[in-house]
């Protein structure tokens, strides 16, 4: 029983549990990335659509501030909705991931555009893109390009 006789390591010990459990929380901070893909461009197509979902399991919320691909110009981040009978398509910036929350970036909602691309996207291929988050920092995702699901044109 010497161990009770010492209430400053038994405090001691309460303290680096403590200080592990912290850390574990800190780790914890991070996002899921799911379901990435990029469009597969058409010929002269110097523009792409890229989506994912961005899962935040955390009791904080996030941001997505910026996003980069070596083979385009810039990328931005837009939203696409109906206004009035068309739908229309505009650059926001930035944009929110609510705390414990899931945020789909799909056709005709949420995208990346990868604007200026420097080689076309070829269906099959993988793009690496870089995502930068307000809290979670730089998430690196791999893109596989698919092809336009196929049409009735031919
Ligand atoms: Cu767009």
């Amino acid at each position: 029983m010497k161990f009770y006789k010492n209430p400053q390591l038994i405090f001691a010990v309460v303290i680096s549990a403590l200080l592990s459990l912290s850390t574990t929380l800190v780790s914890a901070q991070s996002l899921q990335i799911k379901d990435a893909f990029a469009r597969a461009t058409n010929p002269g197509q110097s523009v792409g659509g890229g989506y994912l979902t961005i899962d935040n399991p955390n009791a904080t919320a996030d941001k997505l501030m910026s996003v980069t691909f070596a083979k385009a110009t810039s990328v931005q981040i837009h939203e696409m909705k109906m206004e009035g009978d068309r739908m229309i398509m505009r650059d926001i910036g930035t944009l929110a991931i609510p705390a414990k929350s899931k945020v789909e970036l799909k056709p005709g909602g949420y995208h990346l555009m990868l604007m200026g691309l420097k080689e076309p996207l070829n269906d099959g291929d993988t793009i690496a893109i870089s995502l930068q988050f307000e809290k979670a920092g730089k998430v690196d995702v791999n893109m596989p390009v698919k092809a336009r699901p196929q049409s009735h044109m031919h």
